[in-house]
């Protein structure tokens, strides 16, 4: 047997023993069998959004057909169905995080709404005139923004943590970013434009040696690696629905619940109330004093399900997959001619970026979609990491657990197609 096909033939042995099976997998998502421009879908664009099992679309079908109600005011047998459902959607989520409380998930539109909640109640509260927020250079816009905005508000300062040039923080720079004015560290756990894990948990440690908590956007790490938000001890963890096979418009902020009793309501309205007068109101117990108005409540039960659903798949094995699929993409695709990888840290995890010698990135995009590839082309929201890395833009293959080899070889392919229709 060749060494070739003896490596195969180990890779699907293992795979059977570990019990993940992306061909299975595969069919647990319709829109996965569709055609686009002729040709099958390859979907590389994960990072961005993820598409939907069958369970998940179900689950919102099956909402909607019988126990559709607004929850936690009817008295009727609906509401109280939807209720129940809305709230066990709550448990799963705590018991996902290994949060130590359901009252510490808070159900938001997603990440960028948990950032803007934890920067408007706990930032307009306890950070002031001079006090300063840690960032890190490879921030999303999202974890940037709600904190300027902030600053203009209450006259704070930022400062950002570096990174070299593989993409990975400098911690013992990080270390002297404190002083007695650092009020709030925020950074991702996931980069969406480098793939660069963070070390959280060190990142966390650190700054609470300093007093100092701690918020981890977790937009793209909750899809691909095991969160415990007790085990890192962070103090906010915020992620989206929609990159975690849920639904879109939907999201989760959890808080440690000594933070979360000591903020302020976000936004006023109902359900976050127990009682109101003309002179005086008085908040609702958490989470409810920070879920105003009728929330995404098909949404949330859609995130329960597509959780219950990586949890069967196990996410453990799907992060193994996707480790070894990000090799072999980061292998062949960096063999070919031309193309520089963005993005090479130790710590990495579904996402390739790269550029492509005298070629746009939106030129990339635009002919790979016409083979049916789907990847995303621009600076990912994340300006400052294509300024640090001197490059307007990156094309960003993004992995999910229903990738496979395949398509990366149909990435590849259409990479040197680019090049010829350049003559590169
Ligand atoms: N934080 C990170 C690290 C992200 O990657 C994103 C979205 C967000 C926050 C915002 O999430 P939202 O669900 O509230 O919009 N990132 C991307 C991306 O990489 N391509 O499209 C959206």
């Amino acid at each position: 047997m060749s060494a070739a096909a003896s490596t195969i033939l180990e890779g699907i042995r293992r795979n059977a023993s570990s019990g993940f099976d992306v061909e299975e997998v595969r069919r647990d998502f319709p829109i996965l069998g569709e055609k686009v421009r002729g040709k099958p879908l390859v979907y590389l664009d994960n990072a961005a959004t993820t598409q939907k099992p069958r369970v998940v679309i179900e689950r919102l079908d099956g909402y909607y057909r019988t126990e559709n109600a607004n929850i936690h005011r009817g008295i009727h047998f609906l509401s109280e169905r939807a209720t129940q459902a809305y709230e066990e959607a709550r448990a799963t989520v705590a018991r996902f995080l290994g949060a130590a409380d359901a009252r510490e998930i808070v159900f938001v539109r997603g990440t960028t709404e948990g950032i803007n909640l934890v920067a408007q109640s706990y930032g307009r509260k306890f950070i002031g005139e001079g006090d300063e927020i840690v960032v890190s250079a490879m921030e999303h816009h999202s974890n940037i923004v709600p904190w300027q905005i902030l600053r203009e508000q209450v006259g704070a300062g930022l400062r950002v943590i570096p990174m070299n040039d593989h993409g990975e923080l400098l911690v013992d720079e990080y270390e002297r970013l404190f002083s007695d004015q650092t009020k709030l560290v925020a950074v991702t756990h996931l980069s969406n434009a480098l793939g660069t894990i963070n070390p959280v948990g060190e990142i966390i440690q650190i700054a609470h040696r300093h007093g100092v908590p701690v918020l981890v956007d977790g937009a793209q790490a909750a899809p691909h690696l095991r969160v415990d938000v007790r085990e890192i001890d962070c103090d906010f963890y915020a992620f989206s629905g929609h990159k975690l096979y849920g639904p879109t418009g939907v999201g989760v902020l959890y808080g440690k619940a000594s933070l979360l009793d000591a903020m302020p309501p976000y936004q006023g309205g109902g359900d976050m109330i127990s009682s109101v007068t003309f002179e005086k109101t008085l908040y609702n117990v958490l989470p409810y004093k920070f879920e105003a108005g009728t929330p995404n409540i098909a949404g949330a039960i859609g995130l329960g399900a597509a959780i219950d659903y990586l949890s069967k798949v196990r996410l453990d094995l799907v992060a193994a997959h996707e480790r070894e699929l990000l090799a072999y993409a980061t292998e062949a695709v960096s063999a070919i001619k031309g193309v520089r990888i963005i993005g090479t840290a130790r710590e990495k995890a579904a996402v390739l970026s790269f550029v492509l010698d005298g070629v746009h990135a939106h030129d990339v995009g635009t002919i790979l979609d016409q083979d049916g590839i789907a990847i995303r082309a621009g600076h990912h929201c994340a300006m400052p990491v294509m300024e640090r890395f001197g490059v307007p833009a990156t094309a960003r293959a993004s992995l999910g657990l229903y990738n496979t080899r395949e398509e990366v070889d149909a990435l590849v392919g259409a990479i040197e197609k680019v090049k010829r229709v350049f003559g590169r």
